[in-house]
C-alpha cells in the first residue's frame, strides 16, 4: 500500500459558535474517523468479552491497545510475527497505542525515573525493564497502531507544584526524543501518526507552558493527559478551559482516560474530540450500566421482575433484545454472557453519545444537547 503525505489529516466539519465544540473528520490511511468520537480499550489487544466484529456492529471506529501490557505480553516481536495488531487481533479499523508512560506508573511494582527514562520491574514476573522515549516508539512501531503516543509522564493527584513542573519539563524532553525516534523508526514511511502530550496537573500555567513546549513540535494530533487522576471534575473543566483556545484548532484533541457520560459532554464543550476509557467495559463487567438518567446496577433485587429493557431508547444488541430480569438473572448465575451484554451496552452508549454529540453540533444545537442531557444524567444512580 502507498501511503501519502496526506495519510492523516484532519478536518472540522462544524464548530459550535457558543461553546466552540467541534464536528471533525480524522482521515487515517485505514479509514476515516468521526469526531467527537469515544474509543474503546483493549488493553491486551482486546476490548474485554468482545469480539471485533461485535464492536464493529456498535460502531466503533477506533480502539486503543497499551504499548506497556504487549510488550510484557506477549512481547512486541511476537505480535509483529502476527501482522502487527490488526493482524493479530483482527481488527481492520484504526488502532491507537498509549506509550507505556502511563501504564508503567499505575501498575509497575517497583519504579524509578531520570530523565534518561523509567526502570522498573514487571507486574507479572518482576523482570527488570528500562522504559524511554526511543523504546517506546520502537514497541509502538513493532505493533503497528496508526496513531502512537508520545512517551510523557503523567504526575498523581495530588501532588505538588514542584512534582507537577517536574513532569511538565520531562514530558516537553521526551516529546522531543520521541519525535525523532518516531522519525528514525519509520524514515519517511507515513503509516502512523505520533500525537503530542500535553501534562500540568491542575496549575494552569504549567499547563499553558507545557503547551507553547509541545506545539511548535507539530505533531499531528495533541493529547491532554494528566487529568481524570483523582481530581474534582471542576479542576478538569478548569483546564480544558485554558488549553481551549492554545491548542491548534486544525488538529484533533485527545482527552486521555476519560469516559464518564458527564464528562464526555462537558469534554467536548470544551473542544475536545477524541476520548478513552475503560469505564463501560469495567462497569459492564460489576454489572454497572450507563443510561440516559444515570448508572443502574442490575443485581439490585428491584430488577427482579422488570421485563423491560435496560434501557428503552438504547439500540444496542442487549436493549434491543433482553429485559432488566433476565440480565440480572444472567449476572447473579456468575454467567459470562452478563459481563459480555452489559459491555455491549455501556460502549454503545459511549459511542452512541459520541454519534449524538456530533449531529447536534453539525445541526447547530449543541448547547441544549448538552443542557438537556446533563439535566438528566446524574453521575449516581438512575
Ligand atoms: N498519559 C498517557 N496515557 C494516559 C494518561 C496520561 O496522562 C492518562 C491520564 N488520564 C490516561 N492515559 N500517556
Ligand atoms: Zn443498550
Amino acid at each position: 500500500m502507498n501511503f501519502p503525505d496526506t495519510a492523516f489529516s484532519f478536518t472540522l466539519d462544524a464548530v459550535c459558535p457558543v461553546t466552540g465544540a467541534r464536528a471533525g473528520t480524522l482521515h487515517t490511511p485505514r479509514g476515516d474517523i468521526q469526531t467527537p468520537v469515544f474509543m474503546p480499550v483493549g488493553t491486551q489487544a482486546t476490548v474485554k468479552a468482545m469480539a471485533p466484529f461485535e464492536l464493529e456492529e456498535m460502531g466503533a471506529r477506533i480502539i486503543l491497545a497499551n504499548t506497556y501490557h504487549l510488550y510484557l505480553r506477549p512481547g512486541a516481536d511476537i505480535v509483529a510475527e502476527g501482522g502487527g495488531l490488526h493482524g493479530f487481533m483482527q481488527w481492520k479499523r484504526p488502532i491507537l497505542t498509549d506509550s507505556g508512560g502511563f501504564q508503567v506508573f499505575s501498575l509497575s511494582t517497583l519504579n524509578r525515573i531520570s530523565d534518561e527514562g523509567v526502570w522498573c520491574r514487571s507486574h507479572h514476573d518482576g523482570t527488570p525493564h528500562v522504559m524511554n522515549p526511543e523504546w517506546s516508539m520502537s514497541v509502538q512501531k513493532q505493533l503497528g497502531s496508526d496513531i502512537a503516543m508520545c512517551f510523557d509522564q503523567c504526575a498523581p493527584w495530588p501532588c505538588s507544584r514542584e512534582e507537577a513542573e517536574g513532569a511538565v519539563r520531562r514530558t516537553a524532553l521526551w516529546a522531543a526524543r520521541s519525535k525523532e525516534a518516531h522519525a528514525r523508526e519509520w524514515q519517511g514511511e507515513r503509516r502512523q501518526a505520533l500525537f503530542g502530550i500535553v501534562q500540568g496537573s491542575v496549575w494552569e500555567d504549567l499547563r499553558l507552558r507545557s503547551a507553547k513546549d509541545i506545539i511548535p513540535m507539530d505533531f499531528p494530533g495533541y493529547a491532554v493527559g494528566g487529568l481524570s487522576v483523582g481530581e474534582p471534575h471542576g479542576d478538569m473543566y478548569r483546564i480544558l478551559d485554558s488549553l481551549k483556545g492554545v491548542l491548534p484548532s486544525g488538529k484533533p484533541r485527545y482527552l486521555m482516560g476519560v469516559g464518564r457520560p458527564d464528562n464526555l459532554v462537558e469534554g467536548v464543550a470544551r473542544g475536545i474530540d477524541m476520548f478513552d476509557c475503560v469505564l463501560p467495559t469495567r462497569n459492564g463487567r460489576n454489572g454497572t450500566l450507563f443510561t440516559p438518567y444515570g448508572a443502574v446496577n442490575i443485581k439490585k433485587k428491584q430488577y427482579e421482575r422488570d421485563f423491560t429493557p435496560v434501557d428503552p431508547e438504547c439500540d444496542c444488541y442487549a436493549c434491543r433484545t433482553f429485559t432488566r430480569a433476565y440480565i440480572r438473572h444472567l449476572y447473579r448465575s456468575g454467567e459470562i454472557l452478563a459481563s459480555r451484554l452489559c459491555s455491549w451496552h455501556n460502549l454503545r452508549f459511549l459511542i452512541r453519545l459520541g454519534e449524538e454529540m456530533r449531529k447536534a453540533i453539525l445541526e447547530g444545537r449543541f448547547p441544549e444537547f448538552r443542557r438537556a442531557f446533563l439535566g438528566r444524567f446524574s453521575g449516581g444512580e438512575a
